[in-house]
């Protein structure tokens, strides 16, 4: 932003934001200059608020005119500080909070159309009126916004059975960073015309433009569940029953989540109203979930039936099955809380790393091991989403220890557990995306010629640099 004109820059953004469309006062700013793991403390003059899809492009036009760099926002709710502005307090924040309609519904057609700025519970809850399910499910979804799901590809408990966000698009409309409007909102399942060009939007980050609204594919919705908190015999037993399930179900596991014991111990230390259903205490337990479209008895018998076959062959030690909606949400809701659990034991070093499902136990069980002689008395809580081969690696320190010593401790042992994910084949983010945390660690494991063709990539969509600059690339 060019010193001598920037009072005139902000007022003139004011303007195009239009009325209520902007926040300017310190007390109203400060949320959106930090991010949600309070990893970053950023500054900015000014938060724009648009309402229309008109407004973002006109903001986005005169910020390249004038050089203005501009970080888009959703929820806030990323993991890796990629909706916080730099230090410079020369970025202008761009929330896209009020664009806030579900543009369409077609219960026929399978899809829904939402503005970007739509909470995810607010599109799960529009789709169910209508007997339809969007499948995208997690922790934040109260609060995340369905542009910052497209922007980071977000992932969540049901990618087994559904994929990730960028599996649930049809069409995108996007803001490009000189202003003008790129539009497919045609929700058509074959469309084989040239580039995909909605997936170099989605999962960007925001570097490469504003994602303004979204078509999203429905399913139909479940009749029943089965759902189950089950403990294993060991961590290898983890990879054999989702076979078998996802074998003798029909493909109709929906989630299969790690959890290791201390993990349901920190959740019933903390969270209000979560207890162990088990009787006894194992290492190691996943919580399981099939969707089906049959009468819930039949999922039920199903769910034992297989559940008493991995009995048979050794893999399963025990089970507690929900029998009821409420047991089925506190399972959930022991699930979900896992990440608010570990954050009352002090601060955590954490990794969102993924591997071919089969690698998985024998990556967990290296990587403990190592982290444990690089930090000893650690404690690791290697938790998520199995089924994807995807776990969240995270360690706090030993019980009680609140020296702040331990994180800082998170670069080495970031790197680490990278080199050995990297051994394996794996992926250093899984589903959190690059932010500006793993910025410089995806130069590390990504190729050159990857890197080369997404700075490419960069360079003709937002030549001049605007668009969420520091950020991934
Ligand atoms: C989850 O799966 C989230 O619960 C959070 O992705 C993971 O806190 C984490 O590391
Ligand atoms: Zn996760």
């Amino acid at each position: 932003m060019a010193t001598s004109t920037r009072q005139e820059i902000l007022q003139q953004l004011k303007e195009l934001a239009g009325p209520g469309g902007y926040l300017d006062e310190r007390i109203d700013i400060e949320p959106y200059e930090n991010d949600f793991r309070r990893l970053y403390k950023g500054s900015t003059p000014l938060v724009l608020r648009p309402d229309s899809t008109e407004r973002v492009s006109r903001i986005m036009k005169f910020c390249f005119e004038t050089g203005t760099p501009v970080v888009p926002v959703g929820g806030n709710t990323g993991y890796c500080g990629g909706a916080t502005p730099d230090e410079s307090g020369e970025q202008v924040v761009l929330s896209l909070a009020r664009l806030n309609k579900i543009r369409g519904l077609d219960p026929l057609n399978y899809t829904l159309t939402a503005d970007a700025g739509c909470t995810l519970a607010q599109v799960q809850e529009a789709a169910e009126k209508v007997q339809r399910l969007f499948p995208l499910s997690m922790g934040s979804e109260g609060s995340c916004q369905i542009g910052g799901n497209l922007s980071t590809n977000a992932g969540g408990t049901a990618v087994l059975r559904y994929g990730n966000t960028r599996d649930l698009v049809l069409g995108i409309e996007a803001v490009l960073p000189d202003g003008s409007v790129i539009e497919n909102l045609k929700g058509l399942r074959k469309d084989n015309t040239g580039y995909d060009w909605k997936n170099l939007f989605i999962g960007a980050e925001g570097t490469l433009g504003v994602v303004t609204a979204a078509v999203l594919k429905l399913y139909p919705m479940p009749r029943s569940y089965g759902t189950a908190l089950v403990a294993l015999r060991d961590l290898d037993a983890s990879v054999e029953l989702l076979s078998l399930l996802r074998e003798q179900s029909g493909d109709s596991v929906t989630t299969f989540e790690l959890i290791p014991r201390l993990a349901l111990e920190l959740t019933t230390r903390h969270i209000d109203g979560v207890t162990d259903p088990l009787g006894k205490v194992y290492d190691w337990y996943v919580l399981l979930e099939l969707s089906c479209a049959t009468e819930e008895s039949q999922t039920q018998a199903l769910l034992e039936l297989l559940l008493g076959e991995g009995f048979e062959r050794e893999i399963v030690l025990d089970a507690a099955l929900a029998s009821s909606g409420a047991q089925r949400e506190a399972m959930w809701r022991m699930r979900e809380s896992i990440p608010e659990a570990q954050s009352h034991e002090g601060p955590s070093i954490k990794h969102d790393v993924s591997v071919q499902v089969r690698k998985m136990p024998a990556f967990v069980s290296e990587a403990t091991s190592l982290v444990k002689t690089l930090v000893p008395g650690c404690r690791v809580v290697s938790y998520g989403h199995l089924g994807d081969g995807n776990v969240h690696f995270n360690l706090s320190p030993a019980e009680g220890d609140r020296d702040p010593v331990f994180l800082e401790q998170a670069g080495r042992v970031n790197h680490a557990v990278h080199e050995l994910i990297d051994q394996y084949g794996g992926s250093i983010s899984a589903e959190h995306g690059i932010g500006r945390l793993k910025r410089e660690e995806l130069a590390v494991y990504k190729s050159a010629s990857e890197i080369g063709l997404m700075r490419k990539i960069k360079a003709a969509l937002d030549p001049s640099g605007i668009m969420n600059p520091g950020k991934v690339i």
